[in-house]
């Protein structure tokens, strides 16, 4: 099915011609709208809240290339500053002043990093933060929960979220089985069956790794208790607690979700904002530990294009930027009117649906249950989910691909959007 009531001709062709160049069409796997129907539009600018794409349709956007875009596409100080930054050159390879900038505001600003590497993206972040948990505590067996998504590494392809819960993929082919054998999961929530795993492997886990609000099975905030009950369980057994915040960094709050929720990990993977738009990750915590990346330490980990100037100046930009006092009030406001008036809206069009936001980070389920877990995230109305996609894309508001996925909202949307998005919804809605 391809829109029907927006001219998308040109998208039409760009992508039909992708799909001969690359797999599926896309670098990828969720932007194929595979899950929601329907071909994707192809971009051609975005700037602030909005996309246009090839056709000069032009959308309200939810997605911010997947939670960069905080400060809304293409900030004018971020582009200033990447600017003057491209006069001095695109790559270094080397030492350079702008990593220790991005460096100490992450540091200040995230309460388990006392020091941090910089790499090229959360996948990266993930893998090296693995491998270091391993070597710190001599131990190799790493607890995940269903439903998250760590990135594309073989060991954490096991009941993923993100693209892999998209695309029905429980484990994808060409993970070998010793990748994966020393990778436990259990439900997301559940302390009993984190318990039970420990039990099971006495002084054999290194540790839990979660995203302590989880945007990959959709939206999915921790129960009361939960993650104070993770930092308890890990501390009791000698094991780290991880918390990738790839997307919960500074989204959630400027210190992620370890400052809202006040539990700190040992260690936490960042990407995404950090990068302002530019590839970067980071992985960081306790300097004892931190110490045993290479060359400190004996853990190896390495990167070309790590802590280039570039990303780094779009990092600090935008960094900068969300310090601004009030932003994350805006960002709780404005985000809080959206969520609510979806689930008012499909309740009063007699749908069942659950969801909710966070600072600027929100998401629903066509379900009536609450959703707690990957488990109940699958029992919602998928097809309905798709069809609400188009309509609301149609109409101008471009909505995350993908029920397991999160929404974004940037300080750029304003109040406006936000009404007319919901006008947009009330239509769609009614019409399912
Ligand atoms: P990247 O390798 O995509 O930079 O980061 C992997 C990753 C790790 N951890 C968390 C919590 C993440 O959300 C991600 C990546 N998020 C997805 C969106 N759900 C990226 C979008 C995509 O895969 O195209």
């Amino acid at each position: 099915m391809v829109n029907t009531t927006i001219k998308t001709t040109k998208s039409q062709e760009i992508f039909a011609a992708a799909q001969n160049l690359m797999p599926g069409g896309v670098s990828s796997p969720v932007r194929a709208f595979k899950s929601v129907g329907g071909q994707p539009i192809v971009f051609d600018r975005v700037q602030g809240a909005y996309i246009w794409d090839v056709d000069g349709n032009r959308y309200i956007d939810y997605v911010g290339t997947w939670g960069p875009a905080i400060c809304g596409h293409a900030h004018p100080e971020v582009i200033s500053a990447l600017h003057a930054a491209l006069e001095k050159g695109t790559s270094f390879g080397a030492p350079c002043a702008l990593e220790n900038v991005l460096a100490e505001m992450v540091i200040d600003a995230v309460p388990s990093i006392e020091m941090v590497r910089f790499v090229n993206s959360g996948t990266e972040a993930c893998m090296a933060v693995l491998r270091l948990m391993r070597a710190f505590t001599g131990r190799e067996k790493v607890i995940k929960f269903e439903g998250c998504y760590h990135g594309h590494a073989d060991m954490f392809l096991v009941k993923a979220g993100s693209g892999v819960a998209t695309l029905g993929l429980p484990d994808s082919p060409g993970v070998p089985k010793s990748a994966t054998s020393n990778t436990l999961t259990a439900p997301y929530n559940d302390l009993e069956a984190v318990k039970a795993l420990f039990a099971e492997n006495p002084n054999e886990i290194a540790g839990v790794i979660l995203e302590p609000v989880v945007g990959n099975a959709g939206f999915i905030p921790p129960d009361a208790g939960f993650l104070e009950g993770l930092r308890e369980i890990t501390h009791e057994y000698g094991a780290l607690l991880v918390f990738d915040e790839v997307m919960t960094g500074f989204r959630i709050a400027y210190g992620g979700a370890q400052e809202k929720f006040g539990v700190t990990p040992d260690l936490t993977t960042l990407g995404k904002i950090i990068g302002g738009g530019l590839p970067v990750g980071a992985y960081g915590g306790r300097r004892d530990i931190m110490e045993m990346v290479a060359p400190a330490g004996p853990v190896y980990q390495a990167g070309t294009l790590s802590g280039n100037p570039l990303a780094m100046t779009a990092g600090i930009k935008t960094l900068e930027l969300l310090q601004k006092p009030g932003t994350y009030e805006y960002l709780d406001k404005i985000t809080k009117k959206l969520s609510d008036g979806l689930l008012q809206i499909a309740s009063e069009c007699g749908h069942e649906a659950c969801g909710g936001q966070i600072s600027g980070m929100f998401g629903f389920f066509f379900t009536g249950g609450k959703v707690h877990n990957y488990e109940d995230a699958k029992k919602s109305d998928t097809v309905k989910f798709g069809r609400f996609h188009r309509g609301m894309l149609e109409r101008g508001v471009y909505l995350a691909p993908s029920q397991f996925e999160a929404g974004f909202t940037a300080i750029a949307h304003t109040e406006e959007d936000i009404e007319q998005t919901l006008a947009a919804a009330r239509e769609v809605m009614s019409s399912l």
